[in-house]
């Protein structure tokens, strides 16, 4: 039997206003493919299907595709929810997946033994994102606790039952355990919401009985092992959801069961659909960089400019508007940018001795005394922005007078 791990699809994410969803287009196909050509028998999805708990038509449209085209290869899907998704939406179809092999857990369930999934030679316990009011309930009567400590027995308990009724009705099958939590020491990136009180309440690997042969986690977006522990794994998003995440390289898991054992974990990595690219340096340097690039990705990639300029030049924002206009690649997008200077600017309070009243300076020579802080500029240059500048006062003033 062969299972592929993955998580956080995140289906109808923007980046920056930039819709993903030809990235997750391409992501599907080629999963789609993969399932195929492996013969894949079941597929986990550790939550957070949809980035938002209200996802967009064109999201929704796209997983109902992707679940027909499942059914047609005969590949069967547990499917939880994540700490983005809506329980109630993602569980409201369930009975309608459920005839068609699609097993849906949007949010806890009582009694706790309907997360249980139990297929031919394996039982997968497939737990939702726990909120609050799940873990709650599962810790009344406890007392004497923090709420964080609450939150890490309620999510142990959570489990440790569930291991215990598995162990006991099928002690020889095989045994996985799904889960959307934070796990302690993840290397997070920007694009996962915290989650069970500001990652404060993070579980260990110790967290999942002995009973489990696998954990499949979701909710960190990049791919690592829990612990030390292979068995206990994130297989991270499927595509880069962040400009954090631009060097990732995304993955599927791939276990394959024989023997009622699990016999190999393998890591699978997902084509990079798109670039992300991060440009830095003078304004000169970013434009040199900008025009020596070269979009290799099948999407257009995504790019982030930083100026860092050695002094502060008010004219930087408009040149770099001027660059990225006319830089008019079809193949690549500057989604961002910003600038910063390296000799900050001083502020106007240190321009003058200390004690002087902001009353008795004049407008314009307040602006005298802010331009000679700057180095950068010529004495032309100076006087153009005095003359500009009195123009500007002349006219506020007038508008008063009327
Ligand atoms: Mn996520």
């Amino acid at each position: 039997m062969k299972i592929l791990h993955t998580a956080d699809w995140h289906l109808g994410k923007k980046l920056h206003k930039h819709d993903l969803s030809k990235d997750h287009q391409m992501f599907l196909d080629w999963l789609i493919n993969l399932i195929q050509e492996q013969h894949i028998n079941l597929l986990l999805i550790s939550g957070d299907i949809f980035d938002l708990a209200n996802p967009p038509i064109e999201a929704r449209a796209m997983y109902y595709w992707f679940l027909r085209q499942m059914i047609q290869l005969k590949c069967k899907i547990i499917i939880t929810g994540g700490n983005h998704d809506s329980a109630l939406m993602l569980d409201a179809p369930r009975e309608i997946l459920q005839l068609l092999d699609i097993k849906v857990v949007g949010g806890a369930i009582t009694p706790i033994e309907n997360e249980i999934v139990v297929l031919e030679n394996l039982v997968v316990c497939a737990v939702p994102y726990l909120r609050d009011a799940d873990l709650r309930q599962a810790v009344e009567g406890e007392s004497g606790t923090s709420r964080v400590e609450n939150v890490r027995l309620g999510i142990k308990k959570h489990y440790d039952t569930l291991a215990e009724i598995c162990q006991e009705k099928y002690p020889n099958l095989p045994k996985i355990a799904m889960g959307h939590l934070y796990a302690h020491g993840a290397s997070t990136s920007d694009s996962e919401r915290e989650i069970q009180i500001g990652n404060e309440a993070g579980i260990d690997s110790d967290c999942f009985s002995q009973t489990f042969d696998y954990v499949a986690l979701g909710h960190i977006h990049r791919p690592q092992i829990i612990g030390g522990n292979e068995r206990i794994r994130y297989s991270g998003s499927p595509i880069p959801l962040s400009f954090s995440e631009k060097n990732d390289q995304k993955i599927v898991l791939l276990l394959e069961l024989s023997e009622n054992k699990i016999q190999e974990i393998k890591t699978i990595e997902v084509p990079k659909f798109r670039e992300l690219k991060r440009i830095s340096g003078t304004l000169e340097e970013v434009k040199a960089k900008l025009i020596a690039f070269q979009n290799e990705a099948p999407l257009k990639s995504f790019i982030e400019i930083e100026v860092i300029e050695e002094n502060y030049n008010p004219l930087v924002n408009k040149e770099l508007n001027d660059i990225i206009s006319v830089y008019d690649d079809e193949n690549s997008v500057v989604l961002k940018h910003r600038f910063s200077f390296k000799n900050e600017v001083k502020s106007s309070e240190e321009l003058f001795i200390e004690g002087t009243n902001l009353e008795d300076i004049s407008e314009k020579s307040m602006l005298q005394k802010r331009l000679e802080k700057e180095n950068s500029l010529s004495e032309e240059h100076r006087t153009l922005m005095m003359e500009a500048f009195t123009e500007l006062l002349l006219m506020v003033e007038q508008d008063d007078e009327n």
